[in-house]
């Protein structure tokens, strides 16, 4: 079998959550990763419609980070289960929430600080992407910032609403684990973890992330304030812990 490709952008939460995932399963793959935009192409020429993370497994396409979470886990492999037999359906119904509400709140709060300047947008893509790319970013950073927040709605407004939407998904996975649980639906860690971690990343900026984050200190101080109040809520330091303890190889 030809080793199955994951195309990336390089520094999307969401192909963090597939990319840890397949690492977790311990499966061998390469990653083929792009700039947001620069993107499409490698996309369309796999048969894909437009978004990442895509895996192409041979002249199979698995589109979505929880599909690829899924087809992860029905590998063979040594590695240890994303969707425990037990509580698959909690961790499915867990995981597809934080697609749905967490992964595009973090992304539109993050963008908001990350396309104040063109520095911060070229830290944030400083590996893994063909350089290329990272030069036609750079010389179009104007118009490509303007396609980003056109297409993500990233304004005040939408700002506004993603943090009040982050309070509240923090404030209900602190609820959760209240009684003391180890993780999200008890003694193992599981996809819904796994993406809880992984979609919260840009908001608590773990040092390990699979795509490095510029360095706190060099983001804009009401960046580092909120940073620093995402760490210190216990859902934010539960995302931590995550990657602490379980974001290493296997
Ligand atoms: N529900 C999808 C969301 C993926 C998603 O939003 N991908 C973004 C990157 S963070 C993307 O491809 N954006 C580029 C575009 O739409 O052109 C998943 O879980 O994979």
């Amino acid at each position: 079998m030809t080793i199955p490709r994951l195309v990336t952008i390089t520094f999307s939460h969401y192909c963090e959550k597939a990319r840890w995932g397949l690492e977790r399963r311990r499966l061998d793959f390469v990653e083929d990763g792009h700039l947001p935009l620069f993107h499409w192409l490698p996309v369309r020429r796999a048969g894909g419609e437009r978004q990442v993370p895509l895996l192409v497994v041979g002249d199979q396409l698995v589109a979505d980070s929880t599909a690829i979470l899924q087809w992860a886990d029905a590998q063979p492999s040594d590695g240890p289960r994303l969707y425990p037999d037990a509580v698959a359906d909690e961790v499915l119904t867990l995981e597809e929430g934080f697609d749905h509400d967490l992964g595009p709140a973090a992304r539109r709060w993050a963008y908001g600080f990350i396309l104040r300047r063109r520095e911060y947008l070229m830290r944030l893509s400083g590996e893994g992407a063909p350089a290329w790319e990272r030069r036609g970013m750079g010389l179009g950073f104007r118009p490509v910032r303007w396609l980003m927040r056109r297409g993500m709605r990233i304004d005040e407004a939408g700002i506004a609403r993603s943090r009040d939407k982050l309070a509240r998904t923090f404030d209900d996975v602190a609820e959760r684990l209240s009684d003391g649980r180890p993780y999200l639906t008890g003694d193992t860690f599981t996809a819904a973890d796994l993406t809880f971690a992984a979609l919260a990343a840009p908001t608590v900026v773990p040092a390990n992330n699979g795509s490095p984050f510029p360095p706190v200190a060099e983001l804009p101080a009401d960046a580092q304030a909120e940073i620093e109040a995402y760490r210190a809520h216990p859902a934010g330091a539960y995302a931590l812990r995550l990657y602490a303890d379980e974001r290493g190889r296997g």
